[in-house]
């Protein structure tokens, strides 16, 4: 077994609250990272696995804007769907706050004016783009341009999302205010710019030289490519009224970007929910014995790997991330994933449809997880991971054991009696497994994780497959004991080894099988998770067929949503 760091920091990143969460968000970030926070806990460590709502920012107020409220209704109302969301799913987050809690502007004011007093922003009058229609100035998504890198036609002005190239405003060519649809002039404003390009030898030094092995490809190359296309100062305030108000002289109608206050959210999160607990936050984001870790997607690389890392080491004390295990993107059926033309499989609706089988989104996602490249969900995937794996390999090994136990000893644990040679090579192939499922998990290869997950049941279910205890029961009783008890201490195992990917299922499973052990009990356990004459409690189905009919109305709901363009409100 490995050796891990006793303290974790395990931040997902926070979703804009201006819309519902979809199944990108889901296999993107938010599944891998509670499959980690999971495993750790169920290995006993310290974790603290952090989130929140991302409220401010240029998103929020121009749906406001567009919607005749304001940014406050906005970000009420989704911030209860998004929780919700992350709730039914099982995503166990230790706390989810918000950005427009007192406690985030505190926390970000702090930092903010510690920069500022210790001089590690530059302070510059530039020209800005203007929408003099709207008396307003034009940052980030308030204007569309082409992108200079990839001539994508509809790169917003902080990011474009076709190249993930992080943009100025400025940069874009045919620049055009979303407010009024007008050409933006350039006009005067003075803003404080943190001079990334003083930081690039902290960032080689850091990644480039230490984590080349240790980090994704996709998430090291992006820094590497960025470095070697120069860093440049990023403004860190906006002109907006929406947000932050800068805390330093002469800041006043001006507002920290977004993407310098929302990943100290993660720090005023851990506050939150460390004052809840009665515990110290500082271990949590100071100690060097704890390891932070971000999960995030792709496009959020260069803020979780770059520009918040430069925040935290001038902030000073704070420790880095350890690893940054972004995902690339999930499409649907074959096309991006989209909240505007609403191409989106949405959570609060999948579990209208769904109810109850929150295990099976899980598992699809993960398996087909867009972990080295973006990856496709396709309601037909969907159906046939469910059918032919949770439902015929992992739910028939189950319920036959469970059935079995109940049918030849009314529910008690047989007696293991004398190994075969098959029965003793299962024994030891079953033993293989929590170091194989440890090793993927502890490398974020949760894809594979899952499928050795399913080998797991597939060795239970061969196993009583190819035993047949059914017909042996007359000729020889006390064979089939000895197999009804090794199936039984297969169940056992997948029981605890699942829960991370399957929380649901693994519960329903441990009150079947009155199991209740932490991960390196079973790992460590030389053979005998189930003892002679435990008494199990009743069966249940943990899978159900998803027909196709079933499909076909979902494939139907796409079509017509995205006809519709519904907007979520
Ligand atoms: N709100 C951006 C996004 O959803 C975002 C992440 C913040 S993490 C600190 O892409
Ligand atoms: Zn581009």
């Amino acid at each position: 077994m490995s050796k891990l760091p006793k303290r974790y920091t395990i931040t997902a990143a926070l979703p804009y609250a201006n819309g519902p969460i979809h199944i990108g968000h889901l296999a993107g970030v938010y599944i891998p990272a509670d499959i980690y926070a999971r495993y750790l806990r169920l290995k006993n460590r310290d974790v603290a696995f952090i989130c929140g709502s991302d409220e401010h920012g240029v998103a929020i107020d121009i749906k406001a804007k567009k919607e005749g409220k304001t940014p406050r209704q906005i970000i009420d109302h989704f911030d209860k769907v998004i929780r919700k969301s992350f709730d039914d799913f099982g995503i166990s987050f230790d706390n989810f706050s918000r950005t427009s809690r007192k406690i985030h502007h505190e926390t970000a004011s702090e930092i903010f004016t510690q920069l500022h007093e210790k001089s590690k922003f530059s302070i510059k009058e530039t020209k800005q783009l203007y929408d003099t229609q709207a008396k307003a100035f034009l940052a980030d998504r308030f204007v569309v341009g082409t992108c200079p890198i990839c001539q994508n036609e509809e790169a917003y002005g902080d990011q474009c999302e076709s190249c993930g190239s992080s943009l100025n405003a400025t940069d874009l060519i045919n620049p055009k205010s979303k407010l009024s649809g007008s050409l933006p002039k350039l006009k005067k404003t003075k803003h404080w710019f943190l001079p990334l390009n003083q930081y690039e030898d902290f960032i080689k030094d850091w990644i480039l030289k230490k984590h080349k092995k240790d980090w994704k490809s996709n998430v090291y190359g992006q820094v590497k490519s960025w470095v070697d296309n120069g860093l440049q100062a990023r403004a860190v305030t906006r002109d907006l009224d929406w947000g932050i108000p800068v805390p330093v002289q002469g800041g006043e109608g001006k507002v920290l970007y977004v993407w310098f206050d929302a990943p100290i959210g993660y720090i005023s999160s851990t506050k939150e929910w460390a004052k809840k607990k009665n515990i110290d936050w500082k271990p949590y984001w100071k100690s060097q014995d704890t390891q932070l870790v971000h999960f995030i997607g792709k496009d959020n690389i260069v803020f979780h790997c770059i520009i918040f890392p430069i925040i935290l080491k001038n902030a000073g004390g704070y420790i880095l991330p350890e690893n940054v295990p972004a995902n690339e993107f999930l499409n649907l059926e074959g096309k991006k994933i989209s909240t505007s033309n609403n191409w989106a499989v949405w959570l609060h609706e999948y579990l209208e449809d769904f109810a109850d089988k929150q295990d099976v989104l899980r598992y699809t996602l993960t398996a087909n997880a867009p972990e080295t490249k973006d990856n496709d969900f396709t309601w037909n995937e969907f159906q046939t991971r469910n059918n032919s794996e949770l439902v015929a390999i992992f739910g028939n090994f189950i319920n036959r054991v469970m059935v079995l136990t109940h049918k030849y000893y009314n529910g008690k644990v047989p007696k293991g009696g004398t190994l075969n040679k098959t029965d003793q090579k299962v024994m030891n192939s079953l033993k293989t497994f929590p170091e194989k499922f440890e090793k993927e998990i502890e490398q974020f290869h949760f894809r594979a994780y899952s499928q050795e997950l399913m080998n797991l049941a597939r060795l239970g279910n061969k196993y009583l497959a190819d035993q047949e205890p059914w017909k042996l029961i007359k000729k020889d009783p006390k064979r089939v004991e000895t197999i009804i008890n090794i199936a039984l201490q297969i169940a056992a195992y997948l029981t605890v080894l699942s829960e991370p990917l399957l929380p649901f299922t693994a519960n329903k499973m441990k009150s079947m099988l009155n199991v209740n052990m932490s991960w390196d009990e079973v790992a460590t356990c030389k053979n005998i998770l189930l003892m002679e004459g435990k008494l199990l409690k009743k069966s249940e189905l943990l899978f159900a067929r998803v027909e196709d009919d079933t499909i076909k109305i979902q494939l139907e709901k796409l079509k017509i949503n995205n006809t519709l363009k519904k907007d979520f409100n």
